[in-house]
This record gives C-alpha cells, structure tokens and sequence, in this order.
C-alpha cells in the first residue's frame, strides 16, 4: 500500500523588500514557524546595491534593481528554506508582497522561459535573458516628472486623474514609469512580452507562468480605475504615444488585473522537482508591501498602521472613497476585501535610510547611543523642528537637505546639540505623518490604536516618541514582518474563498487573534498639550520651506 501523504499544512509567504527578500513559513493555526532572508548588499554584492538599489552616478534621481538580482535572492532563499529543514512538500500554498510601482520588463518568449524552467538549473541562469530592460525602475526613483505632468494634463489635471486612478500623477508610479520606457527605450519596450509589477513578477517566478497584476498593488499605477477595477483607456494613451492601438498593445503588456484574492494556480514544477514541492501547492497572487502589511496587522477601523522601513508608509482602512477630493496621498483598493472597499497610504521617502544617517553623524553607528540621545531631550525638544530629506521627498514634494528652525520658526544652520538634532528627525517624521494622515481624513479618537511595523519597530524609544506624536498607544507584533504575514494569512483566506465561496468567514475572523499584538508605548499625559500646537507649527515650517525661493 501507498505510504499516506502527510497532509499539507503550512502557509508560505515571501516579502520582497526593497533591501532584502523574506520568508515566513505558518502552520494552518496561523502560529510562525520559521523566518528567514537573504540581504541584497550583503550576501548579493556582486550586483553592487547599497541599500538594495542602484543609483545612477550622474542622475541621483534615477534608481533601479536588477530583477535578475531579485531572481538569484530566490535560488539563495529557497536552498536556505530546504537546509533550514522547512518541509516543502507540506506547504499547502504560496503567497508574497513586494515593494510596490516597481516594474519588470519581461523579453518576448519569457513566458514559454517560465512554463519550461529546467529542474536541474538555477533559476538565475535560466532566466538570465528573460528581461529586455535590465534594471528596474523602483519607488525610490523620481525622474520622471515631465511624464506625470504630461499624464495629469491629458487626464484633466491632479484631482481628475487622483479620482480616477486613487492618485495624482507620482514620479515613482508605474504609469509615468512605463511612459519613460516607452520614450526613451523603444527597442527594447517593443521586444517586452508582458510588463509586471514586483510583486506579479516574483508571483509569476512560483507559478511558472505570467502572473496577473492584483487590484491593489494595481492601485499604484495611475493605470487603474479604482472603481471599475479595469486599466483606463484614457491613461493607458497619455503614457504611450496618445493613439488606441498603442494604448491597446500597454493593456496586451499588462494582462488582466485580479482580485487579490486569487488563487492563480498550481506552483511550478519547477519547485515540485528541485525542491520537493507538493504538486497540489497552490500559488495566491503577490500584493504589494503595504497591502500585504495591511492584511498581516488586519487593521481595524480605528488603527492606523505606521511601517518603518525603508521608506516610511501610514495606512488605514476606508469603508468608502472620501468625497472630498484629494491630491497628496494614495487611495489603494483594499487587498483583503478588493471586490468592495479601499484603503489609504501615505509613503514618505526618506525614513530608515535618513535615520540611519543621522544615527551615523551623531550617535557613532549606534542604535543605543541613538536611543540614549534621543530619550535625553524633553517632548517637543525646546520648540526646535528639524526636516531631513536625503532624497526628495514624496509627500511633501521637498528637494533632498535638512531643514532647522528654532521655537521662534526662524532658520538655524544646525542644531545646536547632537541631543536635539536626534529628537528633531523622529518627531519631525511623525509629525508629518500625523499631519498627512489627518488630512487624508484620519481621526485620532480616544480607541485609535497606532500598529507599528518594519525595522525601526523594533526601537522602543522610537516608539514613544511615537505615541506622544499621536497621543495613541503603540503596538507591535510578534514579528516585524508583517507583509509575509500577511501574505501567509491571504494563502489561508484565498485557499478557503476558493474551496467555499459562499461559506467563507471574514478575513479578521479566519486571522482571529493570530495577529498577536502587544502594546509597547502609551503616551505621556502632557502629549496632547505639545504635539497638537507643534503639529501645527510643522505644517506651517513646511510651507515655509516650500515657498518658492527658499532653500
Ligand atoms: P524593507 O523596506 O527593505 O523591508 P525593513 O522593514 O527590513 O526594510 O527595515 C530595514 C531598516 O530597519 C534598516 O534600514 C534599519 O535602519 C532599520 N532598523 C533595524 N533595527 C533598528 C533599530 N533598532 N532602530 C531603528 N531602526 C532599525
Ligand atoms: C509605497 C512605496 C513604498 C514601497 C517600498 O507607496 O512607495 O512603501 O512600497 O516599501
């Protein structure tokens, strides 16, 4: 008799981050049984990243990845998953999250390069020339504004296109992206089969197959209409030569948008054979970093989520698209509910990496030294506000340098210690972020939870610096990683949707109380009296800043 297949039992969720990829492998009770990673810097040096991209030498607003960097990270990360003894042949499915607008140019004929990988290769020498552009243009990129001008003008400027696609025109979004390859790379976008999004391009490497780009990371395109979940035609032309057949030939590249929920399809055989795979394994489309973040903390109606990772993001649940329109921040269809409702994200550009710097100026390298200046100085830190933007920044749109001013709002050269030039950068990134996130309609009200994330989360007194910004208790997971969370917790949720989709328990009641956070800061009793009038004067200061003129 047949030895009984054990039964398939394990979730695995993949987050390809911008500085490195992760792996979280979950038993069917949602409990983490195994993480791991491998560092684009670190154990990928001879792609030369810093901080996991390239940027150009002569244009410091170009920056790219090559995507066959992130095709090797996989080689490295599943023989790191099998010698780590995970049990591959009881995973019973396979999802991922990406940094998001990010996109891959996969060559004519990569699709038949995918539905026939060779067991017995790396991937990485397989698919060596599946890409006709070389190096991917990622979120941190902001060189092509005259393509967004000329996207909001041919939409009827920022508010129409922001009602359209959830957005106004952003450098880093794929449409104004794929605009700069259609115009300055012709050749090699007419040799592209199918253009993804990071996510839809790591998901197709597990499928075997070209992979659909999902509602929500779809979001962050300036492609999509949010509403009718389809590509906007009108969109599609303004990034392309403005004519239908070239519009068409961009819908061709793309594929259908789905659901984030679907399951699309068997993993590839490519998997079953090299690394013991159940064929059964079933692959639920990747989102982005922030969806699958949202998905991974299954934030409630009062949480407001704050990552700190490579960039910073705040995001949150919206039951309905705001009325109000709005121009600076992202309305994303939500990845755990993407037939029905929405979400809201805020990106800021300058976030680990700026602390990281500061860090290296004043505090020696050291995240305690760090920490022991940063809890030296009082709440509000003596009236001074400081702005530090190693590249431009997203929302507001600041040029790359640091700001100073004083409790008079006047302009110093420098802070005067390295005590307050530490408390200046955290409390001026959280300022922003309370300012924006009210703005895009955030209501901090007495049952707020703030949920915090990435990296940095793992700094306490970042945290209650945190809290006092927000006047909200700070909680953090078990894990950091909440993007492979959640997308461990999307395979379990899509497995059951597939199976019964007319019985299928909410997303939050499947997730129960998996998610397991623990309050880490509560905020001081003075936080409100401080934080609401300096949150005022940081809007101000920005204007300032923002003025045309100054520097
Ligand atoms: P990604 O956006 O690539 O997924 P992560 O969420 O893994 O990034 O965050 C990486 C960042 O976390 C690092 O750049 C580092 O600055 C930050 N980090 C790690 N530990 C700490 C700490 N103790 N305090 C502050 N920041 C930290
Ligand atoms: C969100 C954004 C970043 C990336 C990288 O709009 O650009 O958060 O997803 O994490």
């Amino acid at each position: 008799m047949e030895p009984e297949k054990p039964e398939a039992k394990f979730y695995l969720g993949f987050d390809f981050g911008t500085q490195s990829v992760k792996a979280t492998v979950v038993d069917d009770s949602l409990s983490v049984v195994h993480e791991t990673g491998v560092n684009f810097d670190k154990d990928l040096p001879e792609f030369r990243t810093n901080g996991g991209v390239n940027r150009d030498e002569r244009n410091p607003k170009i920056v790219s990845a090559p995507p066959i960097m992130w095709v090797k990270a996989v080689d490295i990360l599943l023989e790191k998953l099998r010698i780590e003894g995970v049990a591959m042949d009881q995973i019973a499915g396979i999802s991922g999250a990406a940094q998001q607008h990010g996109t891959v140019y996969w060559r004519k004929g990569a699709g038949e390069m995918l539905r026939t990988l060779d067991p017995s290769r790396f991937l990485h020498d397989a698919l060596a020339f599946a890409f006709s552009v070389p190096h991917s243009p990622v979120w941190m990129d902001s060189s092509t504004t005259d393509y967004c001008d000329k996207l909001e003008n041919a939409l009827g400027g920022a508010e129409e296109l922001s009602k359209l696609s959830g957005s106004r025109a952003y450098e880093r979004f794929s449409g104004s992206q794929i605009a700069k390859v259609f115009h300055t790379k012709r050749d090699p976008y007419n040799a592209t089969e199918r253009i993804s999004l990071i996510s839809s391009f790591a998901c197709s490497i597990f499928l075997g197959d070209f992979a659909p780009i999902d509602y929500s990371d779809g979001s962050g395109m300036n492609l999509l209409d949010i509403r009718n979940k389809t590509w906007s035609l009108e969109a599609l032309k303004a990034v392309t030569s403005g004519s239908e057949e070239d519009a068409g030939i961009l819908a061709e590249k793309l594929g259908v948008p789905m659901p984030t929920e679907t399951v699309v399809g068997p993993v590839s055989n490519y998997f079953v054979e090299r690394f013991g795979f159940d064929p059964e394994c079933k692959v639920v489309a990747f989102t982005g970093d922030n969806p699958s973040s949202f998905a991974g903390m299954c934030l409630g109606p009062h949480d407001i989520a704050v990552s700190l990772g490579t960039s910073d993001t705040v995001f949150l649940s919206l039951d309905t698209l705001p009325e109000e329109r709005f121009t600076q921040g992202h309305i994303l269809i939500n990845p755990i509910a993407s037939k029905t409702e929405f979400m809201a994200l805020l990106c800021f550009k300058n976030g680990s990496l700026t602390r990281e710097r500061i860090r290296m100026r004043a505090a020696e390298g050291s995240w305690d030294i760090f920490n022991q200046l940063l809890d030296s100085t009082p709440r509000g830190n003596f009236g001074n506000i400081g702005f530090f933007f190693d590249l431009q920044e997203i929302i507001p749109k600041i040029k790359a340098g640091d700001h100073c001013f004083n409790k008079e709002n006047s302009r110093l050269p420098r802070f005067t210690s390295k005590e307050v030039e530490v408390r200046a950068l955290i409390e001026g990134q959280f300022l922003a972020k309370r300012v924006y996130a009210e703005r895009i309609g955030c209501k901090i009200k007495p049952e707020t939870r703030i949920l915090a994330t990435g990296g940095a989360s793992s700094n306490h007194i970042i945290l209650q610096v945190l809290s006092d910004v927000f006047n909200a208790p700070v909680y953090i997971q078990k894990s950091v990683n909440a993007a492979d969370l959640g997308a461990c917790y999307r395979v379990k949720h899509a497995l059951l949707l597939q199976s019964d989709p007319d019985n299928v328990a909410s997303f939050g009641d499947i997730v129960g109380d998996k998610h397991g956070f623990v309050k880490l800061a509560e905020p001081s009793k003075d936080a409100a009296q401080i934080y609401d009038k300096m949150t005022e004067r940081f809007a101000l200061l920005e204007d300032i800043i923002l003025q045309p003129g100054t520097k």
